[in-house]
């Protein structure tokens, strides 16, 4: 590479932010280990519930009759009518392309036989280097329920051996659910009753310790819907701080939150029925005041959230901005939103995780965003040129480390 001028540089941010390998702080993939849980392949990338959501706008049917089929034949009533049908323009129908592509597949084919028998014949173990090395993507986080009846068992079983995949330990039926999941803690052996009085808040606790020593999770996550307030009646503020935040900062682990979820918008849909909606960012503010020796982790739903939520940053370091998730991770929104957190908090966010539930997906999760954030990163560095400060070599590579995983490190200590 000539040295770098104001001509090559976009170029050579492009090449950086494909070399250099990420970690992927939320995804909902699962290691090996997992079984069944662990979805890869053409026909889980076809029945995304992106895709099932898109695919009743332009070929109802009834409910029952699309979950009576079998994967395979969603996945072909996907491909018909998303794919062949009309042009599969969203971002979700692109992701499919985008993988099959990296595979060497033409995804041109009007059927799917040929591409399912490509995909079929590569083993498992294979599948999952072949992905990790084609999206250059060094480890991902799970998302972790001991709710989760599936799941719950393989923990027991002992810690994960596959270090390109560590544990979130995520508590949605604890905070979401109190009431359930007290019938189930007690199922459990833990002495609760309910009342959240000093045996419940320390029964919680024991359990939170507990599946922190089983996962060594990399930070503790709740989703939350878009009336979340701090202070609020209710079990779950007490929750908050009398039970997951001592267990946080004791384990020395972030507590992620995920705002602005309204869950089950259109039940019929099932996993593809949530919505969005603003929500309230002072609260967060309020935490991050109350609790200084706790790390909180924050992605915000819905886009009205975005700038707040960056100005909220600035004013507390024990708040880290992350991802731009679910209904935002599209070009336009992606775009926007890594140029506003980059002028209100230069290079000190964490700008993108994949949730990506079908292994394929770090591919073009990843592909499309890397190329959106070198472009914004692109700008800024043209932008420092002109005021004089032309970036070096090791400068934008040292920047894009930080971007893609480095930043997340350095929070969780
Ligand atoms: O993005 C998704 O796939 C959603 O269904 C949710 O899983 C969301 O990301 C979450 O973590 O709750
Ligand atoms: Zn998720």
């Amino acid at each position: 590479m000539p040295e770098l001028s104001r001509d090559n540089l976009r170029e050579f941010v492009h090449r950086v932010a494909s070399e250099t390998p990420v970690l992927d702080i939320h995804t909902h993939v699962y290691s090996a280990r997992f079984g069944r849980l662990l979805l890869y392949g053409l026909d889980e990338l076809l029945t995304y519930h992106y895709l099932i959501a898109e695919v009743f706008r332009v070929a109802p049917l009834p409910y029952e009759r699309f979950w009576g089929m079998s994967k395979s034949e969603q996945a072909d009533y996907i491909w018909q009518h998303l794919f062949i049908e009309h042009s599969p323009v969203s971002e979700a129908c692109r992701g499919v392309l985008t993988v099959l592509q990296a595979f060497g597949i033409d995804p041109k084919q009007k059927n799917l036989t040929s591409i399912r028998k490509h995909l079929s014949a590569i083993a498992r173990e294979t599948y999952i280097d072949q992905v990790f090395k084609l999206s250059n993507v060094r480890r991902v986080i799970m998302t972790d329920d001991p709710f989760d009846d599936n799941e719950r068992p393989v923990w027991e079983q002992g810690p994960e051996p596959d270090e390109r995949f560590q544990a979130a330990l995520r508590i949605d039926p604890l905070l979401n659910d109190w009431d359930g999941a007290v019938k189930r803690l007690a199922g459990w052996g833990y002495r609760v009753n309910g009342t959240l009085g000093t045996s419940d808040v320390a029964e919680v606790r024991r359990f939170l310790i507990d599946w922190v020593e089983r996962m060594s999770p990399r930070y503790m996550a709740v989703s939350l819907p878009p009336d979340f307030t701090i202070p609020e009646d209710g079990p779950r503020a007490a929750l908050i701080a009398g039970c997951v935040l001592p267990v946080s900062r004791e384990a020395g682990i972030p507590f992620a939150m995920m705002i602005g979820v309204r869950r089950s918008l259109n039940p019929q849909l099932r996993l593809a029925g949530d919505g969005v909606g603003a929500a309230d960012v002072t609260s967060v503010s309020r935490l991050c005041v109350a609790h200084p020796d706790n790390r909180f982790l924050v992605t915000m739903l819905a886009r009205e959230n975005q700038h707040e939520l960056c100005v909220t940053a600035r004013k507390h370091p024990n708040l880290m901005v992350f991802g731009c998730w679910w209904f935002l991770n599209n070009p336009s929104l992606i775009e926007e939103m890594t140029r506003i957190r980059l002028e209100l908090l230069g290079t000190s966010v964490i700008p993108q995780h994949s949730d990506a539930r079908v292994l394929d997906q770090l591919i073009y999760k990843w592909s499309h965003s890397r190329r959106i954030i070198a472009d914004v990163l692109a700008d800024k560095y043209l932008d420092l040129a002109r005021a004089g400060w032309m970036p070096t070599e090791q400068e934008i590579r040292r920047d894009a480390a930080d971007l893609f995983g480095g930043n997340f490190e350095r929070f969780c200590g």
